[in-house]
């Protein structure tokens, strides 16, 4: 076929315009710009066509040009490679793994119904990922090293049914599809965590698989630009769903990856029409959508629309009425049309148009019921991923154009229900075998026996050839990477360390531990700082200079600021990843640096630090995807908590991100006050990463409020990174603490504050301690408890940490600059009665002080928090507390600050 005489295409909305008024005329410009082709060849074509688009702009015309093309493959048949396959086997391979993917999703819910599972999506996508499979996915041993793939997560069960015929899977395994508990059980969708041998890539949350794609492609290319790693041969490929594209995420990366010129990237975009409800676009055409919008966004696009048997028809259909007729059907049309036979479709479709009935006369109703869409064929599809890979300069996509539930007939075949059917009855499953000839019996049917062609069978040497023709089986996940020497912290923090009541903020101290690393002689490179625009805020500033800012293309112009010990610098090998205001964007780059021990069997310190409120608030499912992925490298959550912060109001200030991290599994959370505190956690965090090389990331919350700094002492560090370490004693000196006071990041200069206050007011002794994880101490304590609980005999002999440094029954106060719920983590664990102060409610603008007090944290309510627990236990005299209320001027409001 070639690509003259095409029609005005239907948009995402077809028109009435795409009817051709004056076909001769038509035909006449046609003509023209054929032989100018012919003649002068394309470049000259495209120029005329440039300028004949630059002319018509100025009579007012073309402005609304739409980038999408018509609605047809975008290769053309004599363009299309000869398969290097056998077809044949290929699709006999595709139909097994068809019937064992629908078996295991079906056998699941026969056996227990509450499971539930996906048919439908896998049935439209195996042709997408057997092609990849059998041509182009490379495995861990090919020349370069593997392909990252991102897998579609409803069709997790065509994965698993591919690595059972290579092998990889056994029988038992499959029947425990969705039952990880009882024995060797497969996870419902990718998920590292769970099979960490297997899944590379979450990609159960829509959205988030398309995104983080596309920066592990940039990442590969950072790592090659600053001469890490050879990642020039190794592609990613991610297939995503149509109705996907939907999600903020899946677009939000397109731009970075035109702008970068990410050729090492293909996404091929299931287009089944169909989402979980219905039709991605009913009243559109979500193929023209997602082709204008890839366009746009400077992508190469490749349509795969038809399949192979379209290509004679189309061939002969010289006046274009067919390709009309195709144009201007909606999606909802197309579902409907593909859930019916060939008599339906020759009625309401071919028939509309004699002309277009006229091209499919001589065509029985089987051969139109037999007619396919691109993204069944594998010739189609081979074509289009051999173009995606010989493209340079841009990330391809591929819009495969599929039908849900392929094969499925009136179980779910393009029915609006098919994402939901998981059970299949026996003249469903009987036509299903019959439709892919599938070489099973009825006994095999009614028992959804699992199919494996035998071992020396054509098939089985078939698919064991490409794969090792292709560098060994994916997905696989691997994961050694060397260790990693980390700085001692005395010889990079002395400055935090013995700070001697210096002020600075904890940021500042991070910040200048970050730089000592970034010098270290073999850490140093492996630093990957990132920021999200917000590196001044932090006073990173410096370090554009000292290491430079990622740039692919260099700096190609002169910095305003040059020559200044700030400048703004730009470099091809810069180590800095300068994300600009996309959190999302900035997550997805750490999530790839701390997942390249793994993905490049490189270890990478990955040192994100973010405006605290716009991390687990903002991108907390990413953060969940890391976890899931084992991603190992440390979160900063600068300028946190809620009254630290000031002026900057509600939307600023963070009052529940540590709550928010404790809830991760593999996150440790902490939040320091000192910088000597800071300065021994990142190191632990970095040790327990790089050193010790655990499957956990740490979120440290750091402050931009300037104190005096105490020195720590070297005896506090074990403690303190358990999570608690007595601070001092505050007199009067004979007599035993009356009450604990536990303090955390920047409220716990409140709390020392307010030890003195009892002590000099009150006469009541206490004890300070700070508290740099309170998510630490209940996890150690919880364990400990469960295993007095669960054990059998005496039950888990260990103390807690809590235990050990909070014995007795003193009552303890609790002040953070977080929500009640961080403190409250502990209370379960202590012998003695706890009283939390935090700030729960909205943050607004105003001093700290007045913040501090507006909360209700400041020291004068952790004296009155102090004086309320002793009173109740009768140790004070009740009537104390209001005269401490009249000494301090408190003088409490009817609405507290969580209401206010
Ligand atoms: C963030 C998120 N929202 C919702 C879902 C639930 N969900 C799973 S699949 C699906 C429909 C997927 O449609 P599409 O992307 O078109 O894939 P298809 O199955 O059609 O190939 C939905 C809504 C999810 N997994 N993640
Ligand atoms: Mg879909």
């Amino acid at each position: 076929m070639t690509h003259d005489r095409i029609p005005e295409a239907a948009g995402p909305r077809p028109t009435a315009d795409t009817v051709d008024a004056d076909p001769q005329e038509t035909r006449e410009w046609l003509d023209a710009l054929d032989a100018v082709v012919a003649s002068a060849g394309n470049e000259r074509a495209t120029w005329l066509l440039r300028e004949l688009a630059r002319h018509a702009r100025r009579h007012g015309l073309g402005r609304s040009e739409q980038p999408y093309s018509a609605y047809r493959n975008t290769i053309a048949l004599d363009q299309q490679p000869p398969y290097p396959g056998d077809v044949a086997i290929e699709e006999r391979l595709t139909a097994i793994l068809r019937w064992n993917a629908l078996a295991m999703v079906v056998r699941a819910n026969h056996a227990h119904g509450e499971l539930g599972g996906h048919i439908a999506s896998y049935a439209s996508a195996a042709e997408i990922f057997e092609t990849g499979f059998n041509h182009f996915f490379r495995g861990p041993e090919a020349p370069g090293g593997a392909d990252l793939v991102y897998f579609q997560p409803h069709s997790a069960p065509g994965v698993y049914a591919r690595a059972f015929l290579e092998g990889r899977l056994g029988e038992e395994q499959l029947a425990h599809y969705r039952q990880e508990l009882a024995g060797p059980g497969l996870s419902s969708y990718p998920h590292p965590w769970l099979m960490p041998e297997f899944w590379q890539f979450p990609t159960g949350s829509m959205g988030l698989g398309p995104l983080t794609a596309v920066y592990q492609a940039r990442f590969m290319r950072y790592l090659a630009h600053r001469g890490l790693a050879d990642t020039g041969r190794r592609h990613v490929w991610a297939v995503v769903g149509d109705g996907e594209m939907d999600e903020p995420e899946s677009i939000s990366g397109l731009t970075l990856a035109a702008r970068e010129q990410l050729d090492n990237l293909t996404f091929v975009v299931n287009c089944n029409l169909q989402r979980l409800d219905g039709p991605v676009r009913g009243n559109g055409q979500i193929i023209q959508e997602l082709e204008a919008l890839f366009t746009g966004a400077g992508w190469n696009v490749i349509k795969v629309l038809w399949g192979s048997d379209w290509d004679a028809l189309l061939e002969r259909d010289h006046d274009h009425v067919l390709l009309q007729a195709l144009s201007n059907t909606v999606d909802g049309e197309y579902q409907t049309l593909g859930a019916k036979d060939g008599a339906y479709n020759i009625e309401h479709f071919f028939r509309r148009n004699p002309a277009v009935q006229r091209l499919v006369a001589h065509m029985s109703e089987a051969e139109i019921n037999a007619l396919k869409r691109g993204g069944h064929d594998l010739h189609k599809l081979y074509a289009a991923y051999a173009a995606a890979l010989a493209h340079k300069g841009q990330p391809t996509v591929i819009l495969a154009k599929t039908k849900k539930g392929f094969g499925m007939g009136g179980a779910g075949e393009s029915r609006m229900t098919a994402h939901q059917a998981k059970k299949l009855d026996h003249g469903a499953l009987t036509a299903f075998r019959d439709r892919f000839a599938l070489p099973l019996t009825d006994d095999d049917l009614a028992a959804l026996r699992f199919h494996k062609p035998a071992e020396g069978s054509e098939e089985a040497r078939y698919l064991r050839a490409r794969r090792a023709a292709l560098g060994g089986a994916l997905p696989q996940r691997r994961h050694a990477a060397e260790t990693l020497p980390v700085p001692r912290v005395h010889e990079v923090a002395a400055f935090a360390l013995q700070a001697e009541g210096k002020e600075m903020s904890t940021t500042m101290a991070a910040v200048r531990l970050l730089s000592a690393w970034l010098k270290a002689p073999v850490l140093g490179p492996r630093v990957v700082p990132i920021v999200a625009d917000e590196a001044r805020t932090f006073g990173m500033a410096g370090l554009f200079r000292q290491i430079g800012i990622y740039a692919p293309q260099g700096q190609l112009y002169e910095p305003e600021d040059a020559g200044s010990m700030l400048v703004y610098r730009e470099a091809r090998d810069g180590q800095l990843l300068e994300e600009g205001i996309t959190e999302a964007g900035a997550i997805s780059s750490w999530i790839a640096a701390a997942t390249s021990y793994s993905v490049h069997g490189l270890a990478m310190l990955p040192v994100y630090i973010f405006y605290s409120m716009f991390g687990f608030q903002r991108v907390g499912d990413l953060i969940w995807a890391a976890g899931d992925q084992r991603a190992r490298g440390i979160l900063l959550g600068a300028t946190a908590g809620r009254t630290t912060l000031g002026g900057e109001g509600l939307q600023h200030q963070d009052g529940s991100s540590p709550v928010m991290a404790s809830m991760v599994p593999n996150c440790r959370a902490w939040d320091p006050a000192f910088a000597g505190e800071a300065a021994v956690i990142l190191t632990h965090a970095a040790r327990r990463l790089l050193v010790e090389q655990c499957d956990e990331f740490h979120y440290v919350t750091v402050g931009n409020e300037n104190y005096p700094q105490p020195s720590l002492p070297d005896a506090v560090h074990d403690d303190l990174i358990r999570g608690l370490y007595r601070f001092g004693g505050y007199g009067p000196a004979e007599r035993p603490a009356a009450v604990r006071l536990l303090g955390s990041g920047a409220i716990l200069r409140e709390v020392i504050a307010a030890a003195e206050l009892l002590r000099d007011d009150w006469q009541v002794a206490s004890e300070v301690f700070s508290v740099t994880s309170f998510s630490e101490l209940a996890r150690e304590a919880r364990e400990v408890s469960r295993n007095r609980r669960l054990q059998a005999g005496e039950g888990d002999p260990r103390i807690s940490h809590l235990e050990r440094l909070l014995p007795g029954r003193a009552p303890v106060v609790a002040a953070t600059d977080y929500v009640r719920a961080w403190p409250q983590l502990i209370a379960e664990y202590l012998p003695a009665r706890i009283v939390t102060l935090g700030t729960d409610g909205f943050g607004r603008s105003d001093t700290r002080a007045e913040l501090r007090r507006f909360f209700e944290v400041d020291r004068h309510h952790v004296v009155l928090a102090a004086l309320q627990a002793l009173a109740d236990e009768g140790s004070v005299e009740r009537g104390v507390l209001h005269e401490a209320r009249t000494r301090y001027g408190v003088l409490a409001s009817d609405r507290p600050p969580w209401e206010a």
